[in-house]
């Protein structure tokens, strides 16, 4: 069966027919939609390198997510921004803390739309880490309490599922076990498995008011050099208990998403990061790339590599243009 009997071109012919046989679905119930809320009353500012993202307080972040249901979306991952820090983030855990308040605030008005909350101390730590720092790095297990906590303080908020974005060791663990002990055996963990020590961070930390204040992340996040690792690392996390997990940054990482979902048929999300957004974002407006159609072929690459969730700050975007 070869040419010219055979000709791929027939089944290119039309739109029609190019529908008809295609292989990767892409739909706005797939998406999961980042959001900043910030302290105090009436605030909306628009993030520079993040073109329609917002650091919002809690009034406008309810409006806006009725606009994000509305779109088909099924979910929002929210950010918090206190209005103060500390060198171990107690912020965290408090049951009046910015990220406690919203999550009541969007279970009420928007009880149908899922509150998915990150779980890391670097928002609220003075010094911008991920955890608790003893003797200039991170001390892995004096953070998980404090992980553990944050979670259940989550949880007992409202939350619908915690997504622990810290990668120490045995966190997965540590907060199913608080959150069993507490009776809240049905709140499901997104764990961020395979998280890599990634430039494309920049514009997030940003956003969120987290860059770490000296060193870096790379004595906790993954090394960008390593798939087997990756493996390794949502491996664990699945034994630990994790219910879903995540390859986080997502299109310079497509070859680990096909390799995770392959290896494990778990459930699967690729967080497209801010500075992948960026960049699609700042070519646009340059008039170097057509937006829509960028975005559509790079959502649809992270399907197609596996992803059966994409967490991106495109979704509304997405949502419109497929018009559901
Ligand atoms: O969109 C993004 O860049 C996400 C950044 C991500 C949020 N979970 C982390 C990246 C970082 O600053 O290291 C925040 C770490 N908890």
């Amino acid at each position: 069966m070869y040419f010219p009997s055979y000709r791929m071109r027939r089944l290119r012919q039309t739109e029609q027919i190019r529908n008809l046989v295609h292989e990767t679905d892409l739909l706005p119930d797939r998406l999961v939609y980042p959001m900043f809320v910030t302290h105090g009353e009436n605030k909306r500012a628009e993030i520079q390198s993040m073109p329609g993202c917002y650091q919002q307080s809690i009034s406008h972040l309810v409006e806006e997510a009725k606009e994000v249901r509305d779109l088909g979306i099924p979910a929002v991952l929210l950010f918090g921004i206190p209005a103060e820090k500390d060198d171990i983030g107690s912020g965290a855990y408090d049951e009046e803390g910015i990220i406690q308040m919203a999550v009541s605030a969007l279970k009420e008005a928007v009880p149908e739309l899922l509150v998915i909350t990150d779980v890391c101390l670097c928002e609220y730590t003075s010094h911008g880490h991920c955890g608790i720092v003893r003797d200039g790095d991170v001390d892995n297990d004096l953070t998980l309490e404090m992980l553990a906590k944050m979670a259940l303080s989550h949880a007992e908020s409202g939350a619908d599922i915690v997504a622990p974005s810290d990668m120490m060791d045995g966190r997965v663990a540590a907060i199913r076990s608080a959150l069993d002990a507490e009776g809240l055996i049905n709140t499901p963990i997104m764990s961020y498995a395979a998280k890599f020590a990634s430039a494309f961070y920049g514009p997030f930390r940003e956003a969120a008011e987290s860059s770490p204040e000296f060193g870096d992340r790379r004595s906790y996040q993954m090394d960008y050099r390593n798939s087997d690792e990756a493996v390794r690392e949502v491996l664990l996390d699945i034994e630990e208990g994790a219910d879903m997990v995540m390859v986080k940054p997502a299109l310079p990482y497509l070859d680990v998403i096909f390799r995770v979902k392959q290896e494990t048929k778990f459930p699967l999300a690729a967080y497209n990061v801010s500075g992948e957004y960026a960049m699609i974002k700042a070519a646009a407006a340059a008039g170097w790339l057509d937006e829509k159609h960028a975005v559509l072929e790079a959502m649809t690459a992270m399907r197609r590599a596996g992803a059966d969730v994409i967490i991106t700050y495109h979704a509304k975007d997405v949502a419109s243009w497929l018009g559901r």
